[in-house]
């Protein structure tokens, strides 16, 4: 601004010396005004300041259609919610078979032989045992009446003795010399309780073997109705109530 002022005061200066090398004279505003010769014209200014901006025009037509971009895919979108349970899938192939199974009849052997290492190992729990054919005679000592000495028998797994041959009776009469009961008379499971005089042996049926010593079985005063062993073998009939020796036979079959 301060450049601009002073070219203007230059500008009057400069007008005023022209005037005067003009010859003119001063004008004085107390003499009457007269009209003189115009002076030649100034020289053209210099250009004004920049006007302001004007009014934003029409919009203009709608240009041509771009170039396609290049496909860049973006970034992945956020998780969406879970969908719905899908149908049952169809049934998968049939597996591979598995190991091969065991034949029945070997199967049967197997159980053959568990129940007879069981049995074998009943019978060696037992102080005393003999073996006679298909069967073992076992005592531990123990003694009973007669009814007890059934259900001792029932649960060791076998019943209370009864020879059914003479071998069979020899067998049992050794087991009761070397288990030291042969004066104690052991029972043997035969008995005649149900019906006087018809010896039975412990399931109900007649008996196909016997070794009754001589006038035996004589239902002595009409107590003897259970059958016993002697120490010479032969049989005898008994009191069911006494506590005697017992004795079991475990089938081996
Ligand atoms: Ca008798």
């Amino acid at each position: 601004m301060a450049l601009l002022k002073l070219f203007l005061i230059a500008l009057l200066l400069l007008q005023f010396a022209l005037q005067l090398l003009d010859g003119a004279e001063p004008q004085n505003p107390n003499c009457p005004a007269y009209g003189g010769v115009p002076g030649t014209p100034g020289h053209n200014g210099l250009p004004g300041r920049d006007g302001r901006d004007g009014k934003d025009g029409a919009i203009g037509p709608k240009g041509e259609k771009g170039e396609p971009g290049v496909n860049v895919q973006g970034p992945p979108g956020k998780l969406g919610p879970p969908g719905e349970k899908g149908e049952r899938g169809p049934p998968g192939p049939q597996g591979s078979p598995g190991r091969e199974s065991v034949p029945e009849s070997l199967k049967s052997e197997i159980q053959q032989l568990k129940a007879k290492t069981a049995m074998f190992e009943k019978v060696a729990s037992v102080s005393h045992f003999r073996r006679v054919g298909e069967k073992y005679y076992i005592t531990d000592g123990g003694v009973g009446n007669f009814d007890q000495g059934l259900k001792y028998c029932k649960d060791f797994g076998g019943t209370m003795v009864l020879p059914r041959t003479s071998a069979e009776n020899q067998a049992l009469l050794k087991l009761v010399v070397s288990s030291g009961l042969s004066s104690k008379k052991p029972y043997i499971g035969v008995t005649d309780r149900e019906t006087e005089g018809r010896m039975v042996n412990t399931e109900g049926n007649p008996l196909t073997y016997t070794n009754w010593g001589p006038g035996q079985p004589d239902d002595y005063k009409g107590l003897q109705d259970c059958g016993v062993i002697e120490d010479s073998g032969r049989w005898d009939d008994g009191s069911c109530g006494d506590i005697r020796p017992i004795m079991c036979e475990i089938d081996n079959k």
